[in-house]
This record gives C-alpha cells, structure tokens and sequence, in this order.
C-alpha cells in the first residue's frame, strides 16, 4: 500500500449559475492548505467538483430552455475557468453526473437497504425548493421556510427514509469525545445542540413522477435520490471507495472538509451517520467558515448580492484578491466585502510592504552592487533582530496553517517584513553608501534579500504567482515544483548570482 495521503475536500457547488466570491473563497482556502501540505512533503488528495442533480437545477435548466445535461455541462466550465483564473491545484474534479459517482451512490443505497437502514413509508410535509429541504409543519415561520424564507408546497408521497434517529446517540457521543471533528469549537457546539433535538429520519428519494433528474434508486426505479444524500458521497466516491481499494486506502480518512456553515447540518449529522452505517471510518475535520456577506446579508445567488469573482481578477490580480480573503477575515467568522476596503489592504500591504520592500532592495541591490547578491556580512543588532524574526516565522506558520488560520498566518509573515522596511528607514543605506561604509551595506542587503527570498517562499500556498515572480526577480534557482520547506532549510541566497529586477509587482491602485 502506498502513503497516506493528505486529503481535502471542497464542497462540489451548484452549477443552477454562476460561480461568485463565496465559491472562490472555500476554493482558495483549500488550495492554500493543498500547497502547504504539499511544501511539507505530503502526497496531497484534493477534490473539488459539482454538484448537478436536483430541482433547483433542473428549474435553471427549463429557465434556459435547456436540457439538464446540456445545461449543466455549460456551466460546469465557467467554474473550471475560474479555478484556472485563481491557479487552484486541484487533483480530480468530480461531476455528481459522472458514471463513477452515479455507481457509488447506487452501491451505498443498495448496501443501507439491505443492511435494513433505509426503509420506505409514507411522507407528509412541506417542501423548499431553493433549500430543497422537507419540514415538519412545527418548523415553518409563518408558513415560510425558516431557512430562506420563500413559499413551501405541502406534499404527501411515498418515499424512502434513512435512519439517523437510530444513530442519534452514537452520533453525539462521538462529537462529544472528538473534540476536534467539527471546527471551530462554536460549530461544534451547535451541532451539539441540534442532537439535544429528537433526530427525524431522513427522506432521499423523490418519485421520478415529481423530479426525474436524480440518480436512479437501484432498489426503487420509480423514485430518484435526494440530492443531497447523492452529493455527500463524492468525498467516497472521487477516492475510490467501492472501485479502487488501493487508493481509498491512500486517501482515507479525509484529513479535512472544508464547507461554507450553510451547509453544516448535512455535514454534521446526515454524513457521518452514512459513513458509520456504511461501516467506514469518520473524515478527522469538518471545517466550516463563514460568509461574505453583502449590504447585510449573506451573498447568494437567490439574493442577487453576488460579486462577479472574473471581474475582481481582470481588475486587481489573482494574488491580490487570494490574499485579501484570506488576510481580511478570521477563517470561520463572517466578513463584509466592499471594495474600497480591497484597495485599502491592497495599497497597504500589497504596494506598500511587500511591493515596496522588494521594489526598493532590488533597485539598491542594482545600484550599490551591479545587481549582485552580496556575501553575507557582520550582522549588526538589527539585522540580527531582523534574522530572528524570520527564523522564528516557519514555526508559526506551522502553528497556525494546520489550524486554517490563514490570516494570523499572514499577519506574522508581515510582521517580518514590517520591520524589514523599517530597517530600512532606520539604517538609510543611501547614507551608507554615501559614507562609503561599503561591509555594513553588504550586511544589510544580504539580510533584506534573505527576509525576502524567505517570505516568497512562505507565500507561496496563499499567491502562488506572486511567490513565482519574487522568485524570478530575486534570481533564485528553484523551479515550482521544489518549493518545499526542506529545500527552505538548505539555503536560498547564494552570493555572487545576478538579481532580475522587474516592474513593480503590486502597483498602487489610485482608486479616484
Ligand atoms: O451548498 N460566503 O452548493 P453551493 C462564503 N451543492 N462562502 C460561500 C458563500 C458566501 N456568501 N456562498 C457560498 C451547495 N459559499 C451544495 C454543497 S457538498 C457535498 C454540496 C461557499 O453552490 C461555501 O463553501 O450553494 C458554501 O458552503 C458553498 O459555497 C455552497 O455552495
């Protein structure tokens, strides 16, 4: 059997329209974490998708005078664009139309049916289209879905069930003793506080009479699967359970399930109830962040408070938009977008720090030194406070990224070329070089070069393209695929090479 992989998952988003922020967020957390890993040396897994079954999607579908097929394959490629826009480093992409999904969810229906914890009855209730969601009457506020508030039709048919009830305890109890499987901690303690509810049974199927566009049931041709009971099993289904042992084997357990709290409720509960009646083992981490939010509420594409994810890129780059959302918001708590507060960080952090600090070392390094690297020379205090500060930086990246504390990730790689900028300032090399005081400025542009040969390496899971093009102007000798955190330990400067000096790489935005 080969290495335990990493394994991380996206949720596989609803192709009924286009992608928008909220999608690309949960993406490029994912994608920060996938980098990570893999500078770790890890073999990573990560799986992203969509998911193409159900009535929300078959309503676009008619709204576009398209069939659900045809529909779904047009807008699975907007999705795939913007992913490629945003340089996500998936590994496999799963369609819940595919024959490999399709197979799988059959293969789980039919073993709980035979394992006698899916049953057939009859059901009474009221329906949520957008929400495609069932609630007892008691649920409902003033006749309204209490999730999204639109309309509900009353419905009574026969259907299947799945038992969650009789797993309710087991469920509980494994929350209770695993302290770490639902993240953050108040995520947790929400679920624990649905489980204090009586758990009713769940309803996947739909009579084909009412919804045909679904995964066939194998034991009950009349009637399709719910889309959420067929979209859960991706995490299985993209890594071979029932299809290809060895590499199910690789990948599982999931090491995390990254989900916007939407969707917690079908993660929480309805999944690891699932797996545990499928006798598979539990993901380690279930990670839900917040929103972005819009004027006030959350943006959604029912709500039509989007923002269009292509135009940010078009206008201020895939680095500055990954690291505006992963900087500006605790992972797991709610942000506001608004773009005055974009450009805000953009020219604070992006122009003025880091571009700067790179901007002006190279244009230094050119003009004192023909653009060579100089040796490494006697450190004075500062440089030494300097070189402290970045050789205490991997520990706390190692501390806070496993965590998905992206931001304090940022905020302490920052903190680093903060004062690397105020060295600057504070040394004046322009005053050095004027006093001919040729060794202290060779120290100084040697530690400013290593703070920043350092830090676009460590920037490298949250910009990717920007790490590559610090790279190349530093003139370093590492090609993408050695960006790891033992190539980190063998040195990066090496006096004597000729730096690349290009334009700026963060612009000032004049935002008048
Ligand atoms: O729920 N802020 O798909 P979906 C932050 N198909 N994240 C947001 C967001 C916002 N305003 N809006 C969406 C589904 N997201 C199901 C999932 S998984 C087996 C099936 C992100 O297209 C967030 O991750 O509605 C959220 O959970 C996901 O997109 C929902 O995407």
């Amino acid at each position: 059997m080969g290495k335990k992989r990493f394994y991380i998952t996206s949720p596989l988003y609803y192709v009924n329209a286009d992608p928008h922020i909220g999608h690309a967020y949960t993406e490029i957390a994912c994608d920060c974490i996938a980098r990570y890993e893999r500078m770790k040396g890890k073999e990573v897994f990560f799986l992203t998708g969509t998911d193409e079954h159900g009535q929300k999607i078959l309503r676009s579908a008619e709204d576009n005078g398209k069939a659900p097929i045809d529909f779904v394959d047009s807008v699975v490629p907007k999705f795939k664009d913007l992913w490629k826009g945003l340089s996500i480093s998936y590994d496999d992409f799963i369609r819940t139309t595919e024959k490999r999904h399709v197979d799988t969810v059959q293969k789980v229906l039919a073993t709980l049916y035979k394992k006698g914890d899916i049953y057939q009855d009859e059901y009474k209730g009221f329906y949520c289209t957008p929400c495609e969601t069932f609630w007892p009457k008691m649920q409902l506020e003033d006749g309204l879905c209490p999730d999204c508030k639109h309309k509900v039709e009353e419905i009574s048919e026969t259907n299947y069930f799945f038992k969650l009830s009789k797993y309710q305890d087991w469920l509980k109890n494994y929350i209770k003793e695993t302290p770490g499987f639902i993240s953050p901690g108040f995520r947790r303690n929400e679920v624990l506080g649905y489980l204090e509810e009586p758990l009713n049974d769940l309803c996947i199927s739909r009579p084909n009479t009412r919804l045909s566009w679904g995964i066939n049931i194998p034991f009950a041709q009349d009637h399709v699967t719910y889309v959420w009971f067929d979209a859960l099993i991706n995490y299985i289904s993209g890594c071979g359970w029932g299809s290809d042992d060895k590499k199910f084997k690789e990948c599982w357990p999931c090491d995390f399930h990254v989900i916007g709290k939407d969707i917690l409720r079908p993660h929480a509960v309805y999944w690891p109830i699932m797996l545990h009646a499928l006798g598979v083992e539990l993901p380690k981490t279930i990670f839900a962040h917040g929103w972005w939010m819009m004027g006030g509420s959350k943006m959604s594409k029912s709500k039509g408070n989007v923002i269009d994810p292509f135009e940010i890129i078009e206008k201020y780059g895939q680095n500055a938009f990954r690291y505006f959302l992963l900087r500006e918001v605790t992972f797991g708590l709610d942000g506001t977008f608004s773009e005055e507060v974009f450009i805000t960080r953009f020219n604070g952090d992006l122009a003025n720090d880091l571009g700067n600090l790179l901007n002006r070392t190279l244009t230094m390094v050119e003009k004192y030194f023909d653009g060579v690297v100089p040796e490494e020379g006697d450190m004075d205090e500062q440089d030494k406070a300097l070189d402290d500060k970045l050789k205490g930086l991997p520990a706390k990246i190692d501390k806070f990224l496993p965590e998905l504390n992206f931001n304090q990730s940022l905020i302490s790689v920052w903190e680093v070329i903060n004062i690397a900028n105020k060295h600057i300032e504070v040394s004046k090399p322009w005053q050095l070089a004027k006093e001919n005081k040729i060794e202290r400025l060779k120290a100084l542009m040697h530690i400013l070069l290593k703070v920043l040969s350092y830090s676009a390496l460590y920037i490298y899971p949250f910009m990717p393209g920007c790490s590559l093009e610090m790279i190349k102007q530093l003139g370093l000798d590492i090609k993408e695929k050695d960006i790891t955190f033992d190539r980190l330990r063998s040195g990066l400067l090496k006096p004597g090479t000729k730096i690349n000096k290009g334009s700026p790489i963060f612009p000032r935005i004049d935002s008048n």
